[in-house]
């Protein structure tokens, strides 16, 4: 029988490539739930905290309900195979606010395919934005395809980067089979209002237990070069992690 966990915070990942959005997006849902919900925030920066000095300083929350994890090369391994930090963190956030009503896990953001482990969030957004093209949807991926929402940031921008963001929401749509996706601009007011709404309906599923965490699915076998330059690691499509040099994280 799945863990009942409806009596501690709601834990919402945010993950999707660098720039596209993610940060901004915690912001503008701490800024419109803030004053209706005990909110806190993770980060997982890959060198510095700058994540969440960002977060403090838009000041949509009290600075201290907002933590960094340093997670070093591999962010998505932080999120996805290796997730005792960030369990440790928000565990530490939620005791020192109880009672907290939703956590916000910042990825790291590397690449299309990384996503968060159900056992560390409940759900999870995975952000694209249309400065990534308008083709990025189709091609799909776990988080893409699989995350409990879907958004397509930026929206402001389409006229000048020549994206048709209704045509992006409906490839995304089919890359989907259905989950919903939600066109996000920080300057459309109606756009942060149905985002506002949706994080609203998830906890209230949440508090009613009748919410349970899907898994995105593993992450699709890749190399990415190590910070040094040295020796590749991997990561096979189980879940497995498997460092061909002996750095740790
Ligand atoms: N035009 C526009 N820029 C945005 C929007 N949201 C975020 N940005 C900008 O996109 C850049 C990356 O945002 P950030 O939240 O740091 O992305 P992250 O790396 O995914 O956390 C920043 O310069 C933001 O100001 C938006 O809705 N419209
Ligand atoms: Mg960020």
């Amino acid at each position: 029988m799945p863990k009942d966990t409806s009596n501690r915070a709601l834990r919402v990942g945010v993950a999707g490539p660098v720039g596209t959005g993610k940060s901004s997006l915690i912001a503008i849902v701490c800024r419109a739930l803030a004053p209706e919900l005990r909110l806190g925030v993770i980060t997982n920066d890959i060198y510095t905290d700058e994540d969440a000095r960002f977060l403090r300083s838009a000041g949509v929350l009290e600075p201290e309900r907002i933590r960094a994890v340093e997670t070093g090369a591999c962010p998505h391994t932080a999120i996805r195979d290796d997730i005792t930090v960030n369990l440790l963190a928000v565990e530490d956030l939620e005791r020192d606010f109880a009672p907290l009503d939703v956590v916000l896990i910042e990825s790291g953001g590397d690449n299309l395919t990384a996503t968060f482990s159900p056992a560390l969030v409940d759900a999870q957004i995975f952000v694209l934005d249309v400065a990534g093209g308008g083709d990025v949807a189709r091609k799909g991926g776990p988080g893409i395809a699989r995350a409990d929402l879907l958004v397509v940031n930026k929206t402001d921008l389409a006229p000048y980067v020549g994206v048709d963001v209704a045509l992006m929401v409906s490839d995304a749509e089919f890359a989907r089979e259905g989950r919903q996706v939600l066109a996000l601009s920080r300057t459309d007011a109606a756009s942060i209002d149905e985002l506002s709404t949706w994080v609203r309906g998830l906890l209230a599923q949440h508090r009613a237990g009748i919410h349970s965490p899907q898994d995105p699915g593993p992450m699709a076998p890749h190399f990415h070069a190590s910070d040094n330059g040295g020796t590749p690691h991997s990561h096979d499509g189980s879940g497995e992690h498997t460092h061909l040099d002996s750095h740790s994280h």
